[in-house]
């Protein structure tokens, strides 16, 4: 793996891969609608729009590998979804097969899954249950990754993270938090390990209080050195400052659950 593409390169999560994969592949090409503010000079820049697909192919052109971060990363009105994460999702996808990109790593979200009670343990096999149009979106783009690899050959690594921090903020986090170092190990093992064809894994540290059985992962060599645990103390407190919510509270995807919640709660399984 020597050509990779870094989509949503000005985001969050971006900003961090930006740094922490430099040097590991030779041409690190970054995209986003807008450059970053701090683009360095050695650092490749394309301006694409994911909704646009002669940009995409323009992005993924000569590339080998993608990290496809692109799109919205939060709950939005159905339209915006559905450019950014649905049609731009399946634009890169595209693009990529048309251009002979071998491997894609898809940032999948933890809201695939949101609806499941906190008390559950899941494994990346369980049947989805988003908990907003954003998780929707990222369902929708791990069955395209499954399809890209079953009819087109590419190699898929759909990644469930959780929330990629310096460390966990409160005690949801403390379930679900992932290392950037951490979240860096598993998109290598999507850009480089020789058995991968398609496979969804979750993007969580070692946390004590996980709600996730990351089997998949662990076998394909994943070895997280983050420890949620190890600030329970001050994510608990941040905790104590946060209001009360009835439903988000015993539930894995928190607030992305209760936001627009209509009806009974108790339809949701305790
Ligand atoms: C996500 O998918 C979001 O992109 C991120 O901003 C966090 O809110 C995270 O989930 C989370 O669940 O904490």
């Amino acid at each position: 793996m020597e050509r990779c593409l870094i989509t949503g390169a000005a985001g969050g999560i971006g900003a961090r891969l930006r740094r922490l994969l430099k040097g590991i592949y030779p041409v690190l090409r970054l995209s986003d609608r807008v450059e970053p503010v701090d683009l360095a000079d050695d650092e490749e820049f394309i301006a694409a729009d994911l909704t646009d697909a002669a940009e995409v192919e323009r992005a993924v052109q000569g590339m080998q590998g993608i990290v496809h971060l692109g799109g919205i990363s939060a709950e939005r009105p159905w339209d915006e979804i559905l450019q950014a994460n649905i049609v731009g999702t399946y634009n890169l996808f595209e693009a990529a097969r048309k251009r002979g990109v071998k491997r894609i790593v898809f940032a999948s979200s933890n809201h695939v899954v949101g609806f499941y009670p906190r008390r559950r343990r899941i494994s990346a096999d369980v049947i989805v249950r988003p908990d907003t149009r954003y998780g929707l979106s990222k369902a929708f783009g791990e069955a395209l990754g499954a399809l890209y690899a079953d009819k087109y050959g590419l190699r898929v690594l759909a990644i469930r993270i959780g929330n990629v921090a310096d460390g966990p903020v409160d005690e949801r986090r403390l379930s679900i938090w992932i290392k950037p170092e951490d979240l860096v190990q598993l998109i290598r093992i999507g850009l480089e390990h020789p058995d991968l064809h398609y496979e969804v894994v979750y993007g969580a540290s070692d946390n004590a209080r996980s709600w996730w059985d990351n089997e998949t992962a662990y076998r394909l060599g994943y070895r997280p050195t983050g420890r949620a645990e190890e600030s329970s103390a001050a994510a608990l407190a941040a905790q104590a400052q946060l209001p009360a919510d009835p439903i988000g509270d015993r539930l894995q995807g928190g607030s992305f659950c209760s936001t627009e919640f209509a009806g009974d709660p108790k339809r949701i399984e305790e």
